[in-house]
């Protein structure tokens, strides 16, 4: 295995380390001081309990029913699959945007994650979907059979330019053409865990 391969490896397994430790970690957190706030000053929640703990970013790791967790960066993403160009429109809270980004396809970078699809169960692939995570902790779907070839044929990137701009500091963006507003449009990706959504 090659010393970037191994170097990968080692990071993910981290990640996930980090991952399972978090639990434990917001017990800990939660553990009520000595001398307890006064009911009053009790603030409510900020965040959202999440499992995925706040990834810095500019790397995404690929996580879930894969044969073995990926950590990528921007440069990764550019590098080490085809690369395609789109330009696309959405409605913003901003108004109407339009962009150009070039990237992966989504569906190029789990493939080659080699996803744990089960053989004995028909079609099994449409029973997954991709949930991408932001550094903000903003999250969206998006289901196989949109991006497969075979089905909806959908073009989402894992986009490392937009507007001819570098996205390495800030993360990935995914794309979502076809969408009418830009929710799916995930900024700052850290994470796509793939999970099978089957019963
Ligand atoms: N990480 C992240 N990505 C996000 C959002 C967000 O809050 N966090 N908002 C989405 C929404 S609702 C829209 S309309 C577009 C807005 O794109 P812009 O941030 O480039 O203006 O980003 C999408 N991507
Ligand atoms: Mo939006």
């Amino acid at each position: 295995m090659s010393r970037p391969r191994v170097v990968a490896i080692v990071l993910a397994l981290a990640a996930i380390l980090v991952v399972s430790l978090l639990p434990t970690w917001r017990a800990e957190a939660a553990t009520p001081a000595a001398t307890p706030a006064p009911a009053a000053a009790a603030a409510p929640a900020k965040a959202v309990p999440h499992p995925l703990p706040t990834l810095p970013p500019g790397r995404v790791v690929l996580l879930g029913r894969i044969a073995h967790p990926v950590l990528l960066t921007v440069a990764d993403l550019a590098a080490k699959y085809p690369q395609h160009t789109q330009t696309v429109s959405f409605q913003s809270g901003a108004g109407p945007q339009t962009h150009t980004y070039t990237g992966p396809l989504l569906y190029d970078v789990l493939q080659a994650a080699k996803p744990a699809l089960r053989s004995d169960v028909k079609n099994d692939a449409l029973r997954y979907a991709a949930v991408v995570h932001a550094s903000d902790g903003y999250e969206s779907v998006v289901s196989w059979g949109e991006i497969d070839p075979g089905f909806a044929n959908t073009e989402a990137l894992l986009a490392v330019t937009q507007d001819g701009v570098s996205l390495a500091k800030e993360g990935p963006r995914l794309t979502a053409p076809g969408d009418t507003k830009g929710g799916r449009y995930v900024s700052g990706v850290t994470a796509v865990t793939l999970v099978r959504a089957g019963l």
